[in-house]
């Protein structure tokens, strides 16, 4: 008898669980787009008069160090296909596309001594197909490419790259702000900087971590905010444009109320290192994130902190240096810390330096990226801590997004994005202040290390055929109808026997 009232009450429990939710509406403000990049979709790596960047010398090294041996090289040949990447963006009804300008294919020497019209031209052509359908550029300027040249010169940890940046991008202003009103200068230093500089996971794959992660933030930031204040005294008010930063951003959920300080370090490590600088009235690092650094570095012998300090101008400059804070958001980790974390990473190190572990739990779902966990809650959490700590700025969703092994029937992606976009949904009832949000991405593209192996697109992509047929997918069909109706709508089922329609009556 007991067992049967237990059964029953855990079926009811299971039904209620899974019951259906009822539609909820967009806010009416509230934009919508998908995202790529350049390296990642472009090919025509040495075509026209773009020199080598990093992701060029990398791809061609021997041994490869990319999935598959596969590069960059033709990717989606979007260079030569653009028209179709907008026919895209039109069938879904996007209100905006998010690209990325390649700095060595403006650019060849690096510097502004050589504007390379080819390249200039396929900008050009790629924002005014956009604008003649009524679908806003949002331009990143800098999104992982680093032209080769600069790199020999130390790329991010040279201090020079302040100037090398801020005169890239016075040409990009120069010349595409007339028609782009949302610029994203940067995507993920953290990125850029520890992947790149310290643990050797994307371009130019150094190893020089504790030091090398900590240069390329400082002057990043500064590269940044130099940049952003040239847009805002010499571009903006002829422009009218807006500009920030987008940072990669997890929710780091601690294991217990004994890890509650674990999990503020690994967000202060990792978001709060630039979110603090540009958005918190002090213009600095983390205070929590210097004590440590400083701290690690006495003890280790140092004559001073591993972390570079900003100049009281710095501090100025940087402070308030975006309009917006861009988020890259896809999943979350648990943050544990205790005295066992110690000798777990080398040291000096920037994991040793931060002192925590994250993990994920065995049973939340994941996509085919090692580190995606679909933990949706997590970005609820992530986007009302911005709101509490940096007084609710604008955000936009720059990304977020699922990984899959490929096919047209993404089930698990609809999911993913549904869970995501109701949680956002449930955050911005509580007051976040989201803008926009950016689907990452409009079609599979090349996936840095993990190269074609990993698909994250509302477009699959084959990659064997001459025209990178491009298709797509039910999540595709559900993206579209979502941003028709502006509803999200968990039980709509498309009907995928009929082709994508283009509904902008132009
Ligand atoms: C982003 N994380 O990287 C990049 O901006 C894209 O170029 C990339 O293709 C896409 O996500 C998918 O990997 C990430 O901390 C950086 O969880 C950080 C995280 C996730 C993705």
């Amino acid at each position: 008898m007991l067992t049967l009232k237990f059964l029953v009450l855990t079926l009811g429990f299971v039904l209620n669980c899974h019951a259906q939710k009822e539609p909820r509406k967009f806010p009416e403000h509230l934009l919508f787009g998908t995202a790529t990049a350049s390296y990642q979709i472009e090919g025509a790596w040495n075509e026209d008069g773009k020199s080598e960047n990093i992701w060029d010398r990398i791809a061609h090294q021997v041994p490869c160090p990319i999935k598959n041996c596969d590069t960059g090289d033709d990717a989606n040949q979007s260079y030569r296909l653009y028209k179709r990447d907008v026919e895209m963006a039109r069938e879904l009804g996007l209100d905006f596309y998010r690209f990325s300008l390649s700095w060595s294919r403006i650019l060849p020497t690096s510097f502004p001594d050589v504007i390379n019209q080819a390249g200039v031209d396929y900008y050009n052509n790629l924002i005014d197909e956009l604008r003649k359908y009524n679908i806003e550029p949002m331009v990143t300027i800098y999104h992982w490419d680093l032209p080769q040249k600069l790199q020999d010169l130390g790329g991010w940890s040279n201090p020079h790259i302040v100037d090398w940046f801020s005169d890239y991008s016075r040409i990009v202003f120069k010349l595409f702000g007339d028609r782009v009103k949302y610029w994203i200068t940067m995507n993920e230093p953290r990125e850029v900087c520890v992947q790149g500089y310290s643990d050797g996971s994307l371009a130019p794959l150094l190893n020089i971590t504790g030091y090398a992660e900590y240069l390329c933030t400082k002057n990043l930031l500064v590269a940044h905010a130099k940049t952003y204040h040239i847009y805002n005294d010499e571009f903006r008010s002829t422009q009218g444009g807006t500009i920030g930063i987008t940072l990669s951003a997890k929710w780091y959920e601690p294991e217990n109320d004994d890890h509650m300080e674990a999990s503020e370090d690994h967000y202060q490590f990792e978001v709060g290192q630039y979110a603090y600088p540009i958005f918190s009235k002090t213009g600095d690092f983390p205070p929590s994130m210097k004590k440590r650094i400083a701290e690690n570095s006495e003890k280790q012998g140092f004559f001073r902190s591993r972390l570079p300090e900003f100049t009281a101008d710095e501090i100025e400059l940087v402070r308030g240096s975006s309009d917006f804070l861009g988020i890259n958001h896809y999943t979350t980790l648990i943050a544990y810390r205790n005295e066992s974390v110690d000798g777990v990473y080398d040291s000096p190190s920037y994991r040793h330096d931060m002192g925590v572990i994250g993990y994920a739990l065995s049973d939340w779902p994941k996509g085919a990226s090692s580190w995606l966990n679909v933990v949706p809650w997590g970005f609820y959490k992530l986007l009302t801590k911005i709101k509490d700590d940096f007084d609710n700025p604008p955000v936009i969703i720059a990304e977020n997004g699922f990984s899959s092994q490929g096919g047209l029937n993404d089930d698990d992606r609809i999911d993913y994005y549904r869970s995501y976009l109701d949680a956002m949904l449930d955050a911005m009832e509580e007051g976040c202040d989201v803008r926009a949000y950016t689907a990452w991405s409009l079609m599979d593209n090349f996936e840095w290390l993990e190269g074609y192996s990993e698909r994250f697109g509302l477009y699959e992509v084959d990659f064997k055929s001459p025209e990178k047929t491009r298709t797509p997918r039910k999540s595709a069909y559900i993206y579209k109808e979502m941003l028709r109706t502006r509803t999200l709508d968990f039980s709509y089922e498309p009907d995928m026997t009929k082709p994508m329609t283009i509904d902008d009556g132009l």
